[in-house]
């Protein structure tokens, strides 16, 4: 009784426990970023200082998952709190119309409560190019936001060397091609020529007027770099000359044990790339990464400068991983270890850095934080509160992570079992962490095969009989 009185004294005495004091939320996240790149997960070659420096700051996790292995799905489930599998929002576009209009976002969960709550550019699903070229909105939820903007930009359309790296034997083509092929562009001009760019200019803008705020803010902003086309200002690209860049090594028989599939189309030999294009991929890619990594770092600067560091819980992260050439894969939609994880850093306040090696997704980041700012966690959605895992970082929430793209995988601590139907893939990621030696077919393990199908299925039931419908 004494505790339910607390808050209504606090309001009628006009205690300085008031809205401002709670955390700011900003919300970062990146495009097609796999963390393989960043110096904060070992990458030697590509430079992410800002992102480093953020990680050491917070808490970084290595075990984190996407929900979907391609932008729409994956930002859906993580913006609304449900599995793609429960909530059929499946498709690129998906989101709103398959969850309902009775179910609040992430975002609109905050806005409700007392959060003034605001987006610039691709929170939500964007066509990359094509929305970010005309400024649109995409597949965005407008509820979810008091204010929002989009980051028009020239993509591929900006003065500079281009080139066609995928789809373009001989490099014969000139110029740049079809929207999803590995399009680079080393830009003329300065970082503001180009849609992120504002998006940063933005964001500072925001942050510097959000300070006399009487609420406070969630601010979700999202970076569509490195989303083909690799298109920067060239001075990121200086320091990668090819000669520096190094490919995953090329394990002889590695696809022998891939199933052909929708998940593993998007090969080497189909994209029709030499060495000298793969490696001017991955030069490029890690180009648009430090681009963007200077633009995070602006970011936290202007959080600096205002004052609001030390109230704002930060979190960074992207819509799903990325190949760069392993197993012969590139980009996104398979479900391997590369492209199924995500970068994941969650910095709050006066909290001990740490790195997280427990299993987390996406859509934990909804009742995560919401538990963070001390609002109450929607009782029908799918994520975990894993803030415990901020304070203790041996803290183990789930035991296996579900995500999925043109096929299933239940990763556990120990397995990964990729599932496609009739065929599938399973490795002792203890053993073979790569993903090198498929053992679907072993008969050694036909035991973990079949447990980690009933898991599977389990799983699935679990979810998509969770009640979807019931009001909050
Ligand atoms: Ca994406």
């Amino acid at each position: 009784m004494i505790l339910r009185l607390i808050p209504v004294l606090i309001l009628v005495l006009g205690s300085p426990l008031g809205a401002k004091e709670k955390y700011n939320v900003l919300f970062i996240i990146s495009d097609d970023l796999t963390s393989t790149v960043l110096g904060c997960y070992g990458n030697k070659i590509c430079k992410t200082p800002n992102i480093d420096r953020l990680a050491a700051q917070g808490t970084r996790f290595t075990r984190a998952y996407c929900q979907a292995t391609f932008c729409g799905p994956s930002r859906a489930s993580l913006m609304f709190g449900y599995y793609p599998y429960a909530s059929k929002a499946t498709g690129y576009t998906s989101g709103r119309k398959e969850i309902g209009g009775d179910k609040d976002s992430w975002a609109q969960h905050f806005k409700k409560n007392g959060y003034h709550s605001a987006r610039i550019s691709k929170v939500f699903h964007m066509g990359v190019p094509p929305d970010i070229s005309k400024g649109s909105d995409g597949a965005d939820d407008p509820e979810s936001w008091d204010e929002a903007y989009n980051s028009k930009g020239p993509e591929t359309k900006v003065p500079g060397l281009a080139e066609m790296l995928s789809h373009n034997p001989g490099g014969l083509k000139k110029g740049t091609g079809s929207s999803q092929s590995f399009n680079v562009v080393e830009a003329e001009g300065d970082d503001l020529v180009h849609s992120d760019g504002k998006t940063a200019q933005k964001a500072v803008k925001l942050i510097g007027k959000y300070k006399d705020m009487e609420k406070p803010f969630f601010l979700a902003v999202g970076f569509v770099r490195p989303h083909v086309p690799l298109v920067a200002p060239k001075k990121y690209f200086d320091p990668y000359p090819l000669s520096k860049i190094v490919l995953p090594p090329k394990i002889p028989g590695d696809q022998n044990d891939i199933p052909r599939n929708p998940a593993n189309k998007r090969t080497t030999a189909n994209y029709e790339m030499d060495l000298a294009q793969q490696k001017g991929v991955l030069r490029a890619y890690y180009a648009t990464v430090s681009y963007m990594d200077t633009l995070v770092g602006k970011i936290i600067s202007a959080l600096e400068s205002t004052g609001q560091r030390n109230n704002t819980i930060v979190i960074f992260t992207s819509d799903h991983g990325y190949h760069l050439g392993e197993h012969d894969l590139w980009q996104k939609v398979s479900i391997h270890e590369e492209s199924a994880k995500v970068p994941l850093i969650i910095c709050v306040p006066g909290k001990k850095p740490a790195v997280c090696n427990s299993l987390t997704e996406l859509i934990d980041l909804y009742p995560t934080i919401s538990k963070l700012c001390s609002l109450k966690i929607p009782g029908n959605i799918q994520g975990k509160d894993i803030s415990a895992m901020l304070d203790d970082p041996t803290v183990k929430v789930r035991d296996a992570v579900l995500s999925s793209g043109k096929g299933r995988l239940l990763r556990t601590e120990k397995w990964a079992y990729l599932d496609y139907g009739k065929t599938g893939e399973l490795y002792d990621m203890k053993k073979d962490p790569k993903q090198y030696h498929n053992l679907f077919n072993d008969a050694e393990y036909a035991k973990v095969l079949s447990d980690m199908k009933e898991k599977l299925k389990a799983k699935l039931a679990e979810i998509s009989e969770h009640d979807l419908v019931k009001k909050r």
